[in-house]
């Protein structure tokens, strides 16, 4: 009897150790798909270069080049380059690294949307120099951000929309709340690298704004005008619009060490648990209340909230961060593929589009490395399959209308190259073999900084914090 006890703790042993295995034992095909998520890359990427070489993005049905503005701003390039470097493609890293020496010019006289050129352009140029150290890329970051700087601007500090980035003549006064305050990690890597705080201050700055303009029960709304600082919406929520807010506090803190970010992410974070997480059909869920009295009011919750689970975990609370990845791995599994927005209580969708985005891939991502739990590691084999099966074209991957009927949209998102492929290939590469999980920080496009390369008590002093 005692034989057949020890027995059993043996083996419960060793299956719970198999569980948390990350490599290739446990999950023999892991070399197998890193190879072919980076054959896949370099396909699309080749498309990229046949079909739209030198605009921003790639529509791969059409087989034709878009861009977002009047003239290009090589986002695409930009933006893959990470992802290229971190599978080891040097050729197509070179290239990329001289056209943006050579022939990349901000001096264009067109308005882009600050948020998205921070986290693309700016973010994709830093990290470019964190993995190249080539100077010139860093001048190159530094000359952009110069252009962005003009749009802090305002009575309160908070950016508006749009920034000419020939004149710096900034407009547009009414900004969600991601729109208002992503830029503390980017404008950080810049400050770090020039020993110039005018970047980071300008970026902590608007995350004060924000912060600030809490109620008294801690909760923020989630649209605000730059120039009055009044709420012009009072929903509460960590969905698309709000959600790299808080991505920033914390990644920030880890980063740089700036403790006044902590505390700004912890107080935040006991808010959102307190008030907007809740429990329906046994799944846990994030919905929407109102800033003054904690009300919810929406179960409306769109896909860029799967960023969460990540955070959460990474922040320590691997007990909701699992619990909410199962949630959001429920709501893929009823399609194949999940849509952009989605009602938790009538279980339906307003908008049933698929971009190709990578958030419910960057927590699988995180989990499976944090926990050492295959099954979110067998979660992103799925979500790899399916996005093959549905989204996979002749040249490169396109976005997806309807999720049910799974018919196709003529655009590839710049972010497929940065975040949703690179998450997918980490996920498949052993760590000693490629980019070890806790050496590295990501700002919310999945550009990679590499934790060691700052020194917190440098980082106080050239960003100037306490
Ligand atoms: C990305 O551009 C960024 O991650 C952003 O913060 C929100 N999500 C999109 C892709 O879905």
């Amino acid at each position: 009897m005692k034989n057949i006890f020890f027995i059993g703790l043996i083996l419960i042993f060793i299956v719970s150790c198999k569980s948390r295995n990350n490599n290739s034992e446990t999950n023999p095909e892991i070399g197998i798909l890193a190879d072919e998520v980076k054959s896949e890359t370099l396909r699309s990427w080749q498309a990229y270069k046949n079909y739209a070489w030198g605009h921003d993005a790639l529509a791969p049905l059409s087989k034709t080049g878009k861009n977002w503005y009047e003239e290009p701003l090589y986002i695409s390039p930009i933006d893959a380059y990470s992802t290229l470097f971190m599978m080891g493609l040097e050729d197509e890293t070179n290239l990329i690294e001289s056209y943006v020496i050579d022939s990349l010019n901000f001096d264009k006289d067109l308005d882009a949307k600050v948020f998205e050129v921070n986290i693309r352009i700016l973010g994709g140029l830093l990290s470019m120099y964190e993995l190249s150290r080539n100077d010139a890329v860093l001048a190159k970051a530094k000359d952009f951000a110069d252009r962005l700087l003009p749009a802090f601007d305002t009575k309160t500090g908070i950016p508006k929309y749009w920034v000419n980035l020939r004149t710096g003549h900034a407009h547009g006064d009414t900004v969600n709340v991601a729109e208002a305050a992503t830029y503390t990690f980017e404008m950080g890597v810049l400050s770090y690298y020039t020993q110039d705080p005018k970047y980071y201050q300008a970026g902590k700055k608007a995350t004060l704004a924000i912060f600030d303009r809490r109620s008294e029960i801690g909760l923020i709304g989630d649209v605000i005008n730059v120039e009055t600082g009044e709420w012009i919406s009072t929903q509460s929520h960590i969905c698309a619009g709000v959600d790299s807010y808080y991505e920033y506090l914390y990644k920030s803190y880890l980063l740089f060490g700036d403790v006044e970010l902590e505390k700004l992410w912890q107080e935040s974070i006991n808010g959102i648990n307190t008030y907007m997480a809740e429990t329906h059909d046994g799944k846990l869920w994030y919905g929407r209340a109102d800033m003054f009295s904690g009300e919810k009011i929406s179960s409306r919750i769109t896909l860029y909230d799967a960023f969460f689970p990540a955070i959460l975990a990474l922040s320590g609370d691997t007990t909701r961060a699992t619990q909410l990845q199962r949630s959001w791995n429920y709501l893929w599994k009823i399609n194949g593929l999940e849509p952009m927005v989605y009602d938790y209580k009538t279980a339906t969708s307003s908008y049933p589009a698929y971009d190709l985005n990578p958030e419910i891939i960057e927590s699988a991502y995180y989990l499976f490395k944090i926990t050492g739990d295959s099954s979110y590691y067998k979660m992103n084999v799925d979500y790899w399959s399916d996005i093959k099966a549905y989204c996979r074209t002749d040249v490169a991957f396109t976005s997806i209308k309807d999720v049910a009927t799974k018919e196709q949209k003529d655009y590839m998102p710049t972010f497929f190259f940065a975040e949703t492929l690179k998450y997918l290939y980490l996920s498949f590469s052993e760590d000693q073999h490629s980019y070890p999980f806790y050496d590295y920080i990501f700002n919310t496009e999945a550009h990679p900084f590499r934790r060691s390369h700052f020194d917190k008590q440098m980082a106080a002093g050239y960003l100037g914090f306490e």
